[in-house]
């Protein structure tokens, strides 16, 4: 999942697929797979959780069984292009991020555009915590312990007007910090968005932490969107702007790679990509010796959104 400016698209995945399979097997032989443990069997391995405490109710309606990934796995097996595309990049690199002030902007079509600090925008509903599947574009998962609250609750603040059919959210821009944004790759900055229903559906979290602390930067400091029934690459990071508009938006992956990459990127084991199967992926942090997981139709959310989708044909809104 490289974009332009970078290497020729036949040489795309199995590069970055075989490096992320180089480290998990250098860390795999390093760590538990060599005492014949699964991965998080031992403290040290797990990571302890660091960083500014965030409380947070747990809301089990909205969390799955699955047990979730170390916070090690979370904090250093990461996208977030800004800070390279090596999955060790964005914690090696987005330290360097600034994150005080923060603000973000919601506007567009709507009744009452608003910036709001980011202290405003943690008190503007409960945070819960809630754990959700992460099913990347690229055929791995995790399972994520989340701190937020539906992005709904913005959302009503800024009262839509009726032209309001698409939500675009836009990752913050910061040159000098971000060598990815420096080095090309996508048209920056990273936009992504969603349908006007898809984000005001409770399961799209505005999300604020992890492990019940603040996010750290290689997650998406200090906020983020999180969608678990689509591609990872749908939730965008380091949100500074939410505009609401009538037009579908074109996303930075949409731009970089159209045929690869479509609007929609529900996860659906019955749609390949191009140049990979989608029915099964790899879950972060069992043991080398651990079967693929078989991909689940909206990564395992459809009873609460395959309505969302009624009648429309997803082979073609991929
Ligand atoms: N701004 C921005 N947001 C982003 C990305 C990115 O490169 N830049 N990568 C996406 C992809 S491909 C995935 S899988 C998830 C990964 O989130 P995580 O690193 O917190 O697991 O973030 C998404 N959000
Ligand atoms: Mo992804």
């Amino acid at each position: 999942m490289r974009g332009r400016n970078d290497i020729r698209p036949s040489e795309i995945t199995p590069e970055a697929v075989w490096q992320s399979r180089r480290q998990w097997l250098r860390q795999a032989a390093a760590g538990s797979l060599a005492l014949g443990l699964p991965w998080g069997a031992r403290a040290e391995e797990a990571g302890d959780p660091q960083g500014p405490a965030l409380a947070g109710t747990r809301n089990p309606e909205f969390s799955v069984e699955d047990p979730p990934n170390s916070w090690r796995d979370i904090t250093t097996y990461n996208n977030f292009y800004e800070f390279g595309t090596g999955k060790a990049d964005p914690s090696e690199n987005a330290d360097g991020m600034r994150l005080e002030p923060w603000q973000v902007r919601i506007d567009g079509a709507v009744r009452r555009p608003l910036t709001l600090d980011l202290d405003d925008l943690l008190r503007l509903a409960p945070i819960e915590e809630r754990v959700y599947r992460l099913r990347c574009v690229e055929a791995w998962s995790m399972v994520v312990p989340w701190m937020g609250y539906s992005l709904s609750h913005l959302l009503k603040r800024v009262e839509p007007t009726g032209d309001a059919r698409y939500v675009v959210f836009t990752t913050d821009l910061q040159p000098e910090a971000m060598p990815g944004v420096r080095a090309g790759i996508l048209d920056w900055p990273y936009t992504e968005g969603l349908r006007m229903d898809e984000a005001m559906h409770p399961l799209a979290l505005l999300t604020f932490g992890v492990y019940g602390r603040r996010l750290p930067p290689q997650n998406g400091a200090p906020l983020r969107v999180v969608v678990p029934w689509k591609y990872g690459f749908k939730s965008a990071k380091s949100l500074v702007h939410i505009r609401l508009q009538a037009e579908e938006p074109v996303s930075s992956w949409m731009r970089a790679a159209p045929r690869e990459y479509g609007f929609y990127a529900n996860v659906n084991p019955a749609v390949p990509h191009p140049r990979w199967s989608q029915a099964t992926e790899r879950r972060i942090g069992t043991s080398l010796f651990a079967p693929l997981v078989p991909t689940q139709p909206f990564n395992g959310y459809g009873e609460q959104v395959a309505g969302l989708y009624q009648g429309m044909d997803l082979r073609r809104n991929f």
